[in-house]
């Protein structure tokens, strides 16, 4: 296709996930001019690209669904409790079709820089195919999980054999038969992926630095009556999915359940609602002594699970809270390591020294691979955001603005940046709510602030200094005090060397009211122009 320049446009949209996607249908149901990008091939975002073998979301399918169009819920139909990733693709590549999304969309684009104009109050936005297309409005809808971090690892380059990372897996799948496989890490995608590899490889050693915690999805079709049954439902859970980030009422700040209710908690752990049923215990994450009894619980589930008493104690977390590194849901991963052709090395004991030529060497000697899989997780939330040259007034970029760690005004838009909107941004519930609700009430909060400064023919719309630094405050002081401070976890930066290590997620609660509070008030703390 030939470049575009000098076109101008309402908005730019960047990122062509759920977020991108939903941007640009409400866009255009504005009447606004959009112009999409998008780095990959086709519409999905993550599920574009994250196609190792087991991916899946964890909570399940039919809660992983948009709200807005209840004609698209009602054509929908999942197959499965947990999608696996292809069915939530085509879902993806299903709303671009329905909706006529795709031509929005330039696609193999990856945006390099967006650059704000103070004379003319317009943003310049450019790409790697050679595009500069002016736009009034910009919509990072960039993935808080799509910038696949560095492994991090010496020797990486050296290694002779296959190589995969887990967030950029090839489409044509790997083929493990007969091969003798390495997987680095232990997060959700290893923990996912290992069990199916496994089937496959004649030999798979997995390298674990920090053992997970997991619960069993038992994953199983949907049938007829679940489906119809949340169709039926659809008004009261559409309007609980919107109405905010947790489906928990939070109980009172001193809350300790014990007894039989904590042991009923507990016993649903294994009822197969993962996650949901781990959060649905009261202040899980604000008393120690609670989430140590919690943790205990699943690590004798682990010990029973694995049939060598060693390597059960080393799969077995230990040293921070549950939930304070996101946990994983899955089929199989521990029943994995009873098996004869899987190895755990922990690499706590024998850390790796380096790659090589043959393979991985760590301090307890050298083990030849054919195939090493980095399942070494991202750059989360800000990665994506500070890949890009993004400047805003007086030609501060994102990256001095952000030296000490994100801010943001609501987790929506940046004190400097007018007119550009991040996407379940840091300081929002973001990675921490369910993603495709959380989308959805952004793009819907955007559309509306978009429509609102038009209305007032605004030229700017931008967060006030001062709100976005109480927003912070706000968000750390949440923050204060629960356990997720526990870890050194991505959602504090912590798994990227050199990272500013802030909490990024916003775990109060009420944010869905709050934010549509902001806007009844004529978009308080935001300053237009
Ligand atoms: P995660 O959850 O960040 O997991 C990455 C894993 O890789 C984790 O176990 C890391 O150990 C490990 N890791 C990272 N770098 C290294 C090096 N250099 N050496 C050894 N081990 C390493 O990413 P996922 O892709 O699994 O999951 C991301 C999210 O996607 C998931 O939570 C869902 O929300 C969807 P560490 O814990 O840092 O010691």
């Amino acid at each position: 296709r030939t470049a575009l320049k000098g076109s101008s446009v309402d908005v730019v949209v960047v990122g062509a996930g759920f977020g991108g996607l939903y941007m640009v249908h409400k866009a255009r149901e504005a009447g606004l001019s959009v112009q999409g990008f998008e780095a990959g091939g086709g519409v999905g975002g993550t599920w574009y690209w994250n196609r190792y073998p087991g991916a899946r979301c964890d909570i399940p399918s039919l809660f992983y669904s948009f709200t807005w169009s209840e004609e698209l819920a009602r054509e929908w139909r999942w197959s499965e409790k947990y999608a696996p990733q292809p069915e939530i693709l085509r879902y993806a590549e299903h709303i671009a079709d329905r909706f006529d999304l795709r031509p929005a969309f330039h696609f193999n684009t990856r945006v390099e820089s967006a650059v704000f104009d103070e004379a003319t109050a317009r943003w310049t936005v450019r790409t790697d195919q050679g595009d500069e297309v002016s736009a009034r409005w910009v919509v990072m809808a960039t993935g808080c999980l799509s910038v696949p971090k560095n492994p991090d690892i010496p020797g990486a380059d050296r290694f002779k054999g296959e190589t995969h990372l887990t967030g950029l897996w090839p489409h044509e799948g790997v083929d493990f038969t007969g091969k003798r496989v390495a997987v680095i890490g232990t997060g959700s995608s290893a923990i996912q992926s290992i069990p199916l590899i496994a089937r496959d490889a004649a030999q798979v050693t997995v390298f674990q630095r920090t053992p997970n915690f997991s619960l069993p999805a038992l994953n199983s079709p949907l049938s007829d009556a679940e489906v119809d049954g949340y169709l039926e439902g659809f008004t009261g859970y559409r309007d609980m999915l919107r109405s905010g980030q947790s489906i928990f009422p939070a109980p009172p700040p001193d809350y300790r359940v014990q007894g039989e209710e904590l042991e009923t908690l507990k016993s649903g752990l294994w009822n197969g609602m993962g996650l949901m049923s781990l959060f649905a215990i009261p202040n899980l994450m604000r008393m120690p002594d609670l989430n140590e009894e919690v943790c205990e619980h699943v690590r004798d589930r682990v010990r029973q699970m694995v049939r060598d008493p060693e390597v059960a104690e080393r799969l077995v977390p230990r040293g921070y809270a549950i939930g304070a590194k996101r946990p994983c849901v899955d089929t199989d991963y521990y029943a994995t390591f009873n098996r004869d052709n899987v190895r755990l090395v922990d690499l706590r004991e024998t850390p790796i020294e380096t790659i090589t030529k043959m393979g991985v060497r760590t301090t307890a000697g050298e083990t030849p691979f054919d195939v090493i899989v980095f399942a070494t997780g991202f750059d989360a939330m800000t990665g994506a955001l500070l890949k890009m040259d993004i400047r805003g007034r007086d030609g501060r970029t994102l990256g001095e603005a952000w030296a000490e760690g994100p801010k943001t005004y609501l987790g929506l838009m940046v004190a400097g940046f007018p007119n550009l909107f991040t996407v379940t941004g840091p300081g929002s519930p973001s990675v921490l709510s369910n993603m495709i609700s959380s989308i959805e009430q952004h793009i819907d909060w955007i559309d509306n602030a978009i429509t609102w400064a038009n209305g007032r023919q605004a030229r700017t719309l931008e967060a006030d200094p001062s709100a976005q630094e109480a927003w912070v405050a706000h968000v750390n002081e949440a923050a204060e005090g629960s356990l997720y401070l526990d870890a050194a976890s991505w959602y504090m930066g912590a798994n990227v060397p050199g990272k500013p290590r802030v909490f990024m997620p916003y775990i109060g609660e009420g944010y869905k009211i709050r934010i549509d509070e902001v806007a009844a008030r004529d978009y308080e703390g935001f300053r237009t122009e």
